[in-house]
């Protein structure tokens, strides 16, 4: 059976581009699809300026939102990273097999690095080998599939030359996996920056659409959405990135065709209104089943508990694997 692993990082409240680009995909198509396995890679929150006090509440929401989404523990794994070592023991063995060149070169070390720079906070050394723990993450669990938002293709293009390098070099010991895509919203942009993409640990809350935000908020942040200086209603990333932004989501809340859904708007108000009502809806019964579990942070505890077990026995043997691979005398 095909297996898919994917994670998303407690950096922040989780954004509608989180839930449309990777989290919806995880409920509708790939737990029913797959073996599939949803972490919170809390380990990968630690690579940036962080209070340990946030990371962890940010931690057990995530877990709590990933579960109020729909990830159902009878046809999926949901855990916490740092609650399976194997994630750190076969992250070390990948950083002897991957070069420093490969990962200066990964755009989002390129863009958060710049951007602590510019903030004068110091570049922490792991947020040039986070891909290295990253494909840890994935090739632990001989991964075929990996679901993800554009924003991580580069990462498991990596993780592919990883796998292929290590099993060349010390014997076939990973199955080399693939990223997959959402067809509509795999890169949704910033409502008030167009060119950037609606990224939970950006400081202005005024262009991203938080899971957990009131209906009312929601709506003010796409009503008041940046668009362009046309008038006409045409999908076109290139010249009306903010028009075509809407439109996505529109598409992706609707199942709809991003083109076809532009053709039967005639003002940028209409097409607000109509995205604005769609997110709310689409948000409406994530919000609730988050307010339920939130009253029973017992079950959540349980999920986590049963999805680090089953976690850890799947990924064990494929480490000690890589292990003796690499030369590492077995322990007694
Ligand atoms: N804007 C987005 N559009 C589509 N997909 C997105 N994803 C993230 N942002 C968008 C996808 O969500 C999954 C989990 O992402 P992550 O937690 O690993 O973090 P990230 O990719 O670094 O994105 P963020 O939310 O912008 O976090 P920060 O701000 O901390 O960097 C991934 O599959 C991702 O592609």
């Amino acid at each position: 059976m095909t297996r898919i692993f994917s994670g998303i990082k407690p950096t922040g409240h989780l954004t509608l581009g989180n839930y449309l680009g990777a989290v919806r995909r995880w409920v509708e198509v790939d737990q029913h699809a797959a073996e599939a396995l949803f972490c919170v890679v809390d380990l990968h929150a630690l690579t940036v300026e962080h209070d340990p006090a946030r990371v962890r509440r940010l931690s057990r929401q995530a877990a709590t939102l990933l579960l109020a989404a729909g990830l159902d523990p009878a046809l999926c794994t949901v855990f916490v990273q740092s609650h399976v070592d194997e994630h750190a023991r076969l992250s070390y063995l990948l950083e002897c097999t991957a070069a420093d060149g490969e990962l200066r070169r990964m755009i989002q070390y390129k863009e958060k690095s710049a951007r602590a720079r510019a903030s004068g906070e110091s570049v922490r050394f792991s947020l040039l080998s986070y891909p290295v723990l990253m494909a840890a993450d994935i090739l632990a669990y001989r991964t075929d599939e990996v679901p993800v938002g554009d924003d991580q293709t580069q990462h498991v293009e990596l993780t592919r030359d990883l796998a292929v390098r290590f099993n060349q070099r010390y014997g076939q010991t990973f199955t080399v996996p693939r990223a997959t895509r959402p067809t509509v919203a795999a890169r949704v942009m910033d409502l008030q920056d167009p060119a950037s993409k609606m990224g939970k640990s950006h400081e202005s809350g005024a262009g991203i659409v938080y899971l957990l935000d009131d209906p009312d908020v929601v709506r003010k942040k796409i009503m008041r959405s940046v668009t362009d200086s046309g008038r006409e209603v045409v999908y076109d990333r290139e010249t009306r990135p903010g028009v075509a932004n809407l439109l996505e989501i529109l598409a992706a809340c609707e199942n709809g065709n991003p083109s076809e859904l532009a053709d039967g708007y005639a003002s940028y108000g209409a097409l607000k209104k109509d995205t604005a009502e769609a997110v709310v809806e689409t948000l409406r019964p994530l919000r609730e089943r988050h307010a339920a579990l939130v009253a029973d942070p017992g079950q959540v505890d349980a999920v986590l508990t049963a999805g680090a077990d089953r976690a850890r026995r799947l990924a064990r043997p494929v480490v000690d694997a890589a292990y003796r691979a690499m030369g590492l005398l077995p322990a007694g």
